[in-house]
């Protein structure tokens, strides 16, 4: 039995070595730790044994378990290290003191994202929404759950006009309409400018996109958010970029999170665009909060639902290496006349 576990151990050090996908990796773990794989069928060989045979070598296979689970995370870790390495070599940092002589004009580059996003979405689908960006106290606050006098508007401060309107401060001040619009089920994305009272700096704007996605059914879950958030990133991007999900407070979903992705600038070291941090805040998400639901008259008792709202604006700096986002509304034709070619 000893000489067999080191031949199958030696085996597959040759094998994991020479993984080069998370496809090659995930067959590779389930022929020898699957329910069918060697190790188990080693540990149902046992029975051949004598009592004394049979505890040293279940102590063999549980070491030889170990250090094929062992190799086989270091293996991931690799891989993804990799990967990130080429997402930020794929990165064109965006070189202002270049000029690109060319005649023709082009898509924004927040056009440009905006429609990637929105086709993805499109295919999977989502429909693709449109509302006015001055919008009623009811649909940018009350209706997600944000009474007056609430906090939460205190960090969403914006331009009113004379009737009492305002400019949206986020996108999921259409959500309500949404919702009245189709009912449940429904699957829907929304973007638009966004408007704040904000002290600028490389990744603050006072004007900046946002994109909402909302998807409403029987039985939806945190599952279902998390799949559409990583199909999205990695369509974009074309790489799986590095992300995090932490806790976070809005009060119209419940649970909440923050998305926030390593910054594509530094390679997560921290810079002016990350704020020294190695990440930035993309794409806030969570569960529909069922008074939200009642506001869209769906019933929260039959459905549920996920929603997020995407900085477009800061999804763009990270495809296009756009290190301030000031440079969006620069109004620089020398600037801009760089992504002519994307
Ligand atoms: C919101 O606006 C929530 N409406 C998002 C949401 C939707 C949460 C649905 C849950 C469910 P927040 O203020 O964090 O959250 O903004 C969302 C994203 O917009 C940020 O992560 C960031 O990417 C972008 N953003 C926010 N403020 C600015 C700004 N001043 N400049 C540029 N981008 C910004």
């Amino acid at each position: 039995m000893d000489n067999i576990i080191k031949e199958l151990y030696d085996d597959f050090i040759g094998k994991v070595q020479s993984v080069t996908s998370f496809d090659n990796l995930e067959k590779l773990r389930i022929e020898y730790l699957g329910k069918k794989g060697k190790v188990s069928q080693l540990m149902r060989d046992l029975h051949k044994l004598s009592v004394e045979g049979k505890k040293n070598a279940g102590q063999l296979i549980n070491k030889l378990k170990s250090a094929i689970q062992e190799n086989l995370s270091v293996c991931a870790e690799h891989l993804v290290a990799t990967e990130y390495d080429r997402c930020i070599a794929d990165v064109p940092i965006y070189d202002e003191s270049l000029i690109v002589e060319k005649p023709l004009g082009s898509y924004h580059p927040i056009t440009l994202i905006q429609r990637t996003v929105e086709e993805i979405f499109r295919s999977m689908g989502f429909t693709i929404e449109d509302y006015p960006e001055i919008v009623d106290d009811f649909n940018c606050f009350q209706a997600l759950n944000i009474p007056e006098f609430h906090p939460a508007r205190d960090m969403q401060d914006t331009y009113y006009l004379s009737t009492g309107q305002l400019l949206k401060t986020h996108t999921s001040a259409v959500q309500n309409h949404i919702m009245r619009k189709y009912g449940s089920p429904l699957r829907a994305v929304f973007s638009s400018r966004c408007f704040r009272n904000e002290s600028t700096d490389a990744s603050h704007e006072n004007t900046f996109f946002q994109m909402e996605g909302i998807m409403i059914d029987k039985g939806i879950s945190i599952s279902n958010l998390i799949y559409f958030m990583k199909t999205m990133l990695s369509e974009v991007f074309k790489c799986n970029v590095l992300v995090r999900l932490r806790p976070g407070f809005f009060p119209f979903v419940e649970p909440g999170f923050e998305l926030d992705i390593n910054c594509l600038i530094c390679g997560g070291k921290g810079c002016p665009s990350c704020k020294g941090s190695g990440w930035l805040e993309l794409c806030p998400c969570g569960m529909i909060h069922p008074k939200v639901l009642e506001y869209g008259e769906i019933d929260p008792e039959e459905n549920s639902g996920f929603a997020f709202g995407l900085g477009l604006t800061r999804l763009s700096m990270m495809k296009y290496g756009i290190k301030d986002i000031r440079t969006f509304n620069s109004c620089d034709l020398k600037a801009m006349s760089q992504f002519t070619n994307l």
